[in-house]
């Protein structure tokens, strides 16, 4: 059987899919969210007693990386389901699906041209493929306050802990694409922070993203915004810079005295060393792309060592063999499943 807590489970199974709604008559409106919430919660807590050994939501352990403004915390990027489970087995705790690897392994380039409910999907699959929290890359939300109320709920139903959204226009493009990108608006964006907040109130962490300085505004902008951004219900604030040092992430980070917890990516000033953001008391840093970049290096190694040589001989002992790939997708669970839930005179599967 699954090695899943029993209340792991009971989340998944609320895991809030269109279906379930339906399953369990409520209307998919913002009134009848929160009456299927409370009534999730009611559920939970009476069936909580008793059980002494209590799995946090995932909305729950996202809070504690993000917002416990103790340790600092890691998140890792995934694309697909394969990313996430391999995530997981090397022992992150959160993950980052990341809008640039989605739309990578998608064929799409990180300028929304993956729609929504794409991107939805996709995080379906990195949901279901792991235990560990998801903070999805929400981009600009897609459009307006009404569009990022819209992914967020759909974020909630397929069982992410979080969104972050960046005060972009859209379309947007990769911050790392090109040298001046337009901004939204401090209240418009202000607006659809407020309105994620007052849909998915605690149930999704909010993260709103400044590309203030990628967009080659002063340190003053970032810290307007920032602030704007708190008083508009975000739970956390994702400063992101272009710099190949730290320096700029570092002095905002002074700045603004931890009034939410800060979270970085640091991409392009890779060479900081760690213990530099758990001085400045920088609460989480998302590794954002790098399944995504190893998987092409290897894929182009592999594909062109193949045609090269019309052979696989030389690139077997640098793959990974089919039973590590049977044991990354638990194979053997279906085997003992086979052997739990199909006709009793049936062989289970070697
Ligand atoms: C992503 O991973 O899609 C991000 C981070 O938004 S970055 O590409 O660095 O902007
Ligand atoms: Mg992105």
């Amino acid at each position: 059987m699954f090695d899943v807590p029993i209340n792991y489970q009971r989340w998944s199974l609320i895991r809030i899919t269109t279906k379930r709604y339906e399953q369990c008559g409520v209307r998919q409106s913002k009134a009848g969210l929160q009456d299927f919430r409370m009534k999730y919660q009611a559920q939970s807590a009476r069936s909580n007693a008793g059980h002494q050994c209590t799995r946090p939501s995932p909305v729950e352990m996202l809070r504690a990386q993000v917002c416990a403004n103790g340790e600092l915390s890691f998140l890792m990027e995934a694309h697909d389901g394969l990313s996430a489970t391999i995530a997981e087995r090397s022992g992150f705790k959160g993950l980052w699906a990341s809008g640039l690897s989605i739309a990578c392994s998608l064929g799409y380039r990180d300028a929304n041209e993956a729609s929504w409910t794409q991107l939805v999907d996709a995080v379906e699959r990195i949901v279901d493929s792991s235990q560990l929290p998801v903070l999805v890359d929400g981009d600009g939300g897609f459009g307006n306050f009404n569009n990022a109320r819209l992914l967020a709920r759909k974020l909630l139903q397929r069982g992410a802990a979080g969104v972050a959204l960046e005060d972009s226009c859209f379309p947007k493009m990769n911050s790392f694409v090109g040298d001046r990108h337009p901004i939204a608006d401090i209240d418009e964006f202000s607006g659809r922070l407020r309105a994620v907040k007052d849909t998915v109130a605690n149930d999704l962490v909010l993260v709103a993203r400044i590309e203030a300085l990628i967009a080659g505004y002063e340190m003053d902008e970032a810290l307007l915004r920032a602030h704007a951004y708190a008083d508009a219900g975000a739970d956390a604030i994702l400063i992101h810079s272009r710099r190949s040092t730290a320096d700029e992430i570092l002095s905002f980070a002074r700045a603004w005295q931890n009034r939410l917890p800060v979270v970085i990516v640091p991409t392009k000033y890779y060479r900081t060393p760690i213990s530099v953001y758990r001085k400045a008391r920088i609460s989480t840093v998302i590794w954002a792309n790098h399944s995504m970049r190893a998987a092409i290096a290897a894929m182009r190694q592999v594909c062109s060592r193949i045609i090269a040589e019309e052979n696989t001989a030389s690139v077997e002992p640098n793959i990974a063999t089919l039973d590590e790939v049977f044991a990354l997708l638990k194979y053997d669970e279906l085997a003992r499943a086979e052997a739990l839930y199909l006709r009793p005179d049936t062989e289970p599967r070697r």
